[in-house]
């Protein structure tokens, strides 16, 4: 195992004393998508992120932030969550013997996610709100206690973040004409363009992606120009009404001749069938956002005909189990005999 801070380890800000706690994250596969590609008429992969340890990207930026942090001698570690930095917050703290506390927002985290959080050992904390008011509680509380914030606003979670960019344009030879992503608190899309920036800085790559982000239609404060209340959608990953980084990403995807856009919970839940049922890739409801995006752009013509285009699936489908039972075909029931299931599979 050759751990991700190792791999890119000039483009990171490590000192010879900081630890490298690892638990194999990065290396992701760059997966084609030939049957979206052959509708859309554009060559589409998926950056499968769910193939990181816990499940998520949250990984790559956990193991900078986490070593970071025992490097400065923290003890304890705290993060607001709608899942996925809990999981992985819980993980690599578990990993460097840290205490770690997640706040989430009450019944609104993924099964598998809630899961995580518990058996790593954090003190899980629901609070009856928002990601929002999770994430507004923390920044206060860490501003009287000497606890690691390890949100995206923590730059180290970025540094960590950029390297998804990195493994793309290396596996790629370049960087794509498009990257299509998924935004809640907008760090990850934020991270992929100061990534792209940095290796074409390097030369590692010849250009830049227009970077093109999607909210849920329920939880579009960038698309609105406006905090959301009350976010809501079935992609509870980015259920987030005031993004931390919000003009950052807006500045990205201006800057790169892109922009954002909603797509309905619909529109997410019928991409994530498609991905799983057609390329046989399951990720979380959150994820699909950035293919359902996809489609949407290129039937408005912003993908120009044989374009290379990168979805980031930034979540496993296990994540989120509840969605994917409610959303399939029920389970057939039958009496114990040959009969009965002869009948059912030929029928
Ligand atoms: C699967 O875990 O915000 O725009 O607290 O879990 O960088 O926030 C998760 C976000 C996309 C959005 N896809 O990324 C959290 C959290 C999945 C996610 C996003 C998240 P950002």
């Amino acid at each position: 195992m050759k751990a991700l801070i190792d791999r890119y380890r000039d483009f990171l800000p490590m000192t010879p004393s900081t630890p490298v706690v690892s638990l194999g994250e990065g290396g992701t596969p760059l997966v084609p998508l030939p049957r979206l590609s052959e509708r859309l008429g554009v060559r589409v992969l998926a950056k499968y992120e769910g193939m990181n340890p816990t499940g998520s990207f949250k990984d790559r930026g956990m193991t900078m932030a986490v070593s970071k942090a025992v490097e400065e001698g923290a003890t304890a570690v705290i993060c607001a969550s709608t899942g996925n930095t809990s999981a992985s917050a819980a993980a690599y703290a578990a990993r460097a013997g840290l205490t770690v506390a997640v706040v989430i927002p009450e019944g609104k985290i993924a099964a598998g996610k809630l899961a995580q959080a518990l058996v790593h050992g954090a003190r899980v904390l629901s609070l009856d709100g928002s990601f929002d008011d999770a994430l507004r509680v923390v920044r206060e509380l860490v501003e009287r206690h000497p606890i690691s914030l390890v949100n995206s606003l923590n730059e180290y979670r970025i540094d960590g973040q950029r390297t998804a960019a990195f493994e793309v344009c290396d596996d790629l030879g370049d960087a794509p004409d498009a990257l299509c992503i998924p935004v809640g608190n907008a760090g990850n899309i934020s991270a992929y363009w100061l990534g792209f920036q940095a290796y074409r800085e390097a030369e590692r790559a010849r250009r830049l992606p227009r970077l093109y982000g999607f909210q849920a239609a329920g939880a579009a404060p960038l698309v609105e120009g406006a905090p959301v209340a009350r976010p809501e959608t079935v992609a509870t990953a980015i259920r987030i009404g005031n993004p931390a980084r919000g003009e950052q990403a807006l500045a990205a995807m201006r800057d790169s001749g892109g922009a954002v856009a909603a797509v309905t919970d619909s529109q997410i839940l019928e991409a994530y069938a498609m991905l799983a049922r057609e390329e046989g890739i399951f990720c979380e409801p959150a994820s699909a956002a950035s293919v359902a995006g996809l489609i949407l752009r290129a039937r408005a013509g912003d993908i120009a005909p044989g374009e290379t285009v990168v979805c980031v699936l930034t979540g496993h489908g296990l994540k989120d189990p509840d969605t994917a039972i409610v959303n399939a075909e029920p389970v057939r029931r039958l009496p114990a005999t040959l009969d009965a299931v002869e009948e059912a599979v030929f029928a």
